[in-house]
């Protein structure tokens, strides 16, 4: 039996524009994910660089930083059984000419930055990611 994890899903600015964030987390609760925390709020640059932490030496890292802080964004937390590899294989590859129609980059992303969704990528960063958004008040398994 495959574990039962959390991850971190963010509705980026270019999908909350086209009002998409209805739509990318019914895509996930119909999957069977369960959402247990959900919130809108505006990140400022100190929430967006320890959230891309890992980026900061890369070159499109500034770049990232204006670009998640340019509008509000959902933040929400799905729980499943393997739910932070179902979540990136729903998702779709980082750059959205790769994906796949049906999967949420292929089908909403712009290009590699203006992708749409953010869902985290091991148990590990999720749970430093969902400490970043969310109070343990605010989650509701
Ligand atoms: P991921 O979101 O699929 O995990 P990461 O490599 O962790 O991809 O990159 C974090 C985010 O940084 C991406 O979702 C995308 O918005 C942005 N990004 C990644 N690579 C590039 C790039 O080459 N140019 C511009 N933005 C990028
Ligand atoms: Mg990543």
């Amino acid at each position: 039996m495959k574990p039962i994890e959390r991850s971190l899903v963010l509705i980026k600015p270019d999908a909350m524009e086209r009002g998409l964030a209805g739509t990318i987390i019914g895509r996930l609760q119909s999957q069977g994910l369960k959402l247990i925390a959900v919130k809108m709020l505006h990140m400022d640059r100190e929430l967006a660089g320890r959230h891309y932490a890992v980026h900061k030496e890369k070159p499109f890292f500034a770049g990232l930083v204006s670009y998640i802080t340019s509008a509000p964004i959902v933040a929400a937390v799905f729980s499943g059984d393997d739910a932070i590899a179902r979540i990136r294989q729903i998702m779709g590859p980082t750059d959205p000419a790769k994906a796949e129609a049906g999967t949420i980059r292929g089908d909403f992303g712009i290009d590699i930055e203006h992708n749409s969704v953010h869902g985290s990528d091991a148990p590990e960063t999720a749970a430093q990611e969902i400490r970043l958004f969310f109070g343990e008040g605010e989650i509701f398994p």
